[in-house]
């Protein structure tokens, strides 16, 4: 019926088509959808001007501060959003659709990225991974393309543990753009453990003149082979944390500051002594692990001074979360104290364990009241389901915890120990000091974390509202070790969060990672160059 002609026509028209949508795309996370439109470039240079709606002028200013950071070139930022012919980069608003969603379009008249306010931001994250990876590149071309966008999960998180390890300003804010990077929108920061306070707390000023600083650190892997006796710490004051909070917010990302209670304290009780059940004798740690030394819930200062602390913290994160820990809290103290022990009486509590719940319920009532909802981590869950809490599910593959969360109707994180935490070794023949406590977590393992598994009810799937990755420091002492640890696995970890679950690929991960390495060292970022097949 058809000639042969027709065919041939057929099958060039469908491989036109086939070879646009398979193109190799390089933008991670992979975005919901990506055309590429007729194969042409425009080129990005000096007389090119980023016009921009002034709501967008965040996303502006990240542009234009990336291109003259990364590629020497500065542009001209102009409010006026014109549609002339001239080539430019265009940023506009477009309230309509996903919260968080962008459309980006290049083509001979230039960029334009059309999106709600953090849609366009995205928008912008991807348009730098168009451009060219290689650092020295003179010629700034961007491919034509269609890209559609928005996130699958709406809390895509990454927490940097800065009590085990201390980190300035300046890597805080470079760990921001690391997110930003890969469109990860909450920053939760663990400022406080058993090794190091670390934010200045007006009203308790011995948290940063004793809490932060400790005596020594352990040598090589717990429990050690020695001690370096080494005056090891440092804090943030409250300016420096609103500066970041103010510098993540530029990028949209919202800091989440995590005050441990009533575990992992004793940097706080070192301090403050009447903190702990005993009362002397105590000392910031010098091991990792965690202590038996946690807050003695039988005293009331021990409130007055959590209320305190959260006033002055609540005074300088705007955050709605509020992360309050609740972790690995022996009672081993609370069986011997006689005020905990008359606190069971007093409040008709018949185990140990209840005295957490006590105390988780006084602090989140506390943080209601202020209009704050409370994190915490999946233990909360274990003896209580009265709590309001959104459960970080971390114990194991993050399973259990996610499954006891949504089922009570508690709004989920997963957050699983295997599969998302970055201080684990990313191969088995990992040659620099790692955490052995929870065995390989390979490039390819954290690709395949779900958090929505099909143990899920599916009717209650809305309750996990998204995934973090962690970044504990017990074997991170400097920047550079944290940027080996992280890269590539946080790139992986992007696409969990980020990408429909359908257009998650493994095979085309690995292609599109060819790029994101050079891109690693465009940003001045270290990264683990092993294979990405290690295991
Ligand atoms: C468990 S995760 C901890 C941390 C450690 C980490 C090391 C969690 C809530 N507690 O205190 O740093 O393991 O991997």
């Amino acid at each position: 019926m058809f000639s042969g002609k027709f065919y041939f026509g057929l099958i060039l028209f469908l491989m036109v088509i086939m070879n646009s949508r398979l193109q190799p795309q390089t933008i991670i996370p992979n975005p919901v959808e990506m055309l590429k439109s007729g194969g042409g470039n425009v080129a990005i240079n000096s007389s090119i001007k980023i016009q921009f709606d002034k709501e967008l002028s965040k996303s502006a200013q990240f542009l234009s501060d990336y291109l003259t950071q990364v590629y020497n070139l500065n542009l001209n930022k102009t409010t006026r959003c014109t549609s002339d012919k001239a080539i430019g980069i265009r940023l506009k608003i477009n309230k309509k659709g996903k919260k968080e969603a962008y459309k980006l379009i290049v083509n001979k008249s230039g960029v334009l990225i059309e999106g709600t306010e953090t849609g366009v931001f995205y928008g912008v994250q991807s348009l730098i991974q168009l451009l060219p990876s290689e650092s020295g590149a003179r010629l700034l071309q961007v491919p034509y393309v269609t890209v559609n966008d928005y996130p699958r999960f709406q809390y895509r998180g990454m927490m940097l543990d800065v009590s085990r390890h201390f980190f300035d300003v300046s890597f805080i804010k470079k760990t921001l753009d690391y997110m930003a990077y890969h469109k990860l929108n909450y920053f939760q920061w663990h400022l406080c453990d058993d090794q190091g306070w670390r934010l200045e707390i007006k009203s308790y000023p011995k948290l940063t003149q004793i809490g932060a600083w400790r005596d020594g650190t352990i040598i090589g892997l717990y429990p050690g082979i020695g001690n370096d006796r080494l005056h090891y710490g440092g804090y943030y004051t409250q300016e420096q944390i609103k500066e970041i909070v103010e510098y993540a917010s530029d990028r949209y990302i919202t800091v989440i500051p995590e005050i441990e209670m009533p575990g992992h304290c004793l940097a706080a009780i070192s301090s403050y002594p009447y903190l702990g059940c005993t009362g002397s004798n105590y000392q910031v740690s010098q091991i990792w692990g965690y202590s038996k030394d946690v807050l003695c819930v039988g005293n009331d200062s021990v409130f007055k001074f959590l209320k305190k602390v959260i006033d002055e913290v609540t005074d300088i994160f705007p955050s709605k979360y509020i992360h309050i820990g609740g972790d690995e809290c022996p009672v081993d103290h609370w069986k011997q104290c006689s005020k905990c022990q008359a606190r069971m009486k007093e409040k008709h509590i018949t185990t140990e364990r209840g005295l957490q719940t006590y105390l988780t319920h006084e602090m989140e009532n506390y943080l209601k009241k202020k209009g704050r909802q409370i994190i915490a981590w999946d233990e909360t869950l274990d003896d209580d389901s009265t709590t309001t809490a959104y459960i970080m599910s971390w114990r194991g593959d993050g399973k259990p915890g996610a499954i006891n969360g949504t089922r009570t109707n508690h709004h989920v994180i997963m957050s699983p120990s295997y599969g998302f935490y970055l201080d684990y070794p990313q191969h088995a023949k990992e040659d620099s000091l790692v955490a052995d406590w929870g065995g390989v977590t390979s490039v390819k393992k954290v690709y395949h974390v779900e958090p929505v598994f099909d143990k899920i009810d599916p009717k209650k799937a809305k309750y996990v509202i998204g995934a973090q990755a962690n970044i504990w420091t017990e074997y991170m002492s400097n920047p550079r070790k944290i940027e080996y640890m992280i890269f590539p696995r946080l790139s992986a970890m992007s696409e969990v969060v980020w990408s429909p679950k359908e257009k998650r690929n493994w095979e085309n991960f690995k292609q599109r990672m060819k790029d994101q390495y050079k891109r690693y060292t465009l940003w001045g970022a270290y990264y683990n160059p092993a294979d990405i097949n290690a295991e």
